[in-house]
């Protein structure tokens, strides 16, 4: 018998379950239109490969494949001819010899028509919400297989994990009813969150802790009063996605009081950010859900990229054990994160927090 002291040397053992499908790479586009010129895209298959390899070095417990649940779950959430698009957009495109990833350039502004366009490029202004985001080609299938790494998450959640990381590459959630952009084409925790409801829950809580507001998920669940939707982000006068996710967006009709946005200004650090998760978990105690899912984004870190909040590494092992505190079982849904060579550490510690190490 072979011995390897890995596992003693491992600073902790939490046995939590990660659904991860290599069908992530299938997302591999190579532009992302910013600051004026095409760049690699900051929505990169790294991301992905940088998170796996610190769960399995850490030992946080077995890595699953999704099982396929088919394209109900996801029509419970988006539109049927926004996914016939998303499935045929860059058959379009290609059909009509364009030499780079398809990239929407018209919208239907204010006082235009919202009638959708029979052409590729008027289809892409329709449905996008955000012009960063280029379709390229497996982009359709990994957003799938993402979705059903969400569903799978939740199933485990219902089996009696107390704890499940569902490893999602595309993100989800500036996908709404039907619009893609800001990387996302599914939303993953929406779909999830539908599918704790289709399968005995009553009530379910979301909450955002990406530094973008998730402003797919509020969309999709605005009305709606069996799902609590929390947000903390950058305040978007300042950030992405720029027009939606103000404190005043509190829900509509049976969704009032349903919808909490926190939006917070540049240089946010730490004790602000936790003030504003305490609140919100206090919001979802007295909600008492069923099932709670985190749209887990990393991207309040200090060093991250594209966003402006001050979060160190510790702080996200923190924060993990205060929404442990819920004691509900909880599926973490990964968004973003684009400090690539520390996304692995701040995401897995975030996981350890909840699980107690
Ligand atoms: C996706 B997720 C920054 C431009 C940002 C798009 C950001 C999408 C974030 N100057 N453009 O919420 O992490
Ligand atoms: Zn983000």
């Amino acid at each position: 018998m072979r011995i390897t002291h890995r596992a003693y040397l491992s600073a902790a053992v939490t046995h939590m379950k990660t659904i991860f499908s290599e069908k992530h790479k299938l997302r591999n586009s190579t532009t992302e239109l910013y600051g004026g010129q095409l760049v690699e895209p900051f929505e990169r298959p790294s991301r992905a490969e940088f998170i796996i390899n610190r769960i399995r070095d850490q030992n946080l417990g077995p890595v699953l494949d999704p099982h396929d649940h088919g394209m109900d779950a996801i029509y419970r959430i988006h539109d049927k001819d926004y996914v016939s698009f998303m499935q045929t957009a860059w058959e379009m495109w290609q059909a009509e010899n364009f030499a780079g990833e398809a990239i929407p350039t018209t919208w239907p502004a204010r006082r235009m028509s919202q009638r959708i366009p029979d052409f590729i490029e008027g289809k892409l202004g329709y449905y996008a919400m955000a012009a960063e985001t280029s379709i390229s080609k497996g982009t359709w299938e990994a957003a799938y297989w993402s979705a059903q790494v969400a569903l799978t998450g939740a199933a485990q959640c219902r089996a009696g994990d107390s704890g499940v990381f569902a490893l999602c590459r595309p993100p989800g959630h500036h996908s709404a009813f039907d619009m893609y952009g800001g990387y996302c084409f599914l939303n993953n925790a929406a779909i999830a969150a539908q599918s704790f409801l289709d399968n005995g829950a009553e009530r379910v809580a979301i909450v955002d802790v990406d530094f973008h507001h998730g402003n797919g998920t509020q969309d999709i669940f605005y009305k709606r009063n069996d799902v609590l939707f929390a947000s903390l982000h950058g305040d978007p006068s300042d950030a992405f996605p720029h027009f939606l996710g103000y404190s005043e967006e509190q829900g509509e009709g049976d969704g009032a009081g349903f919808n909490v946005n926190y939006p917070m200004k540049p240089g946010t650090r730490f004790h602000e950010w936790r003030t504003a998760l305490t609140d919100a978990l206090g919001k979802v105690s007295d909600f008492v859900p069923d099932a709670l899912v985190i749209s887990l984004g990393v991207d309040t870190f200090e060093n991250d990229p594209i966003s402006f909040f001050k979060l160190q590494s510790d702080d996200f092992i923190t924060y993990g054990k205060d929404i442990a505190q819920l004691q509900l079982p909880t599926l973490f849904v990964m968004e973003g994160g684009y400090d690539i060579d520390e996304i692995g550490i701040n995401t897995v510690n975030v996981l350890q927090g909840f699980g107690g190490a």
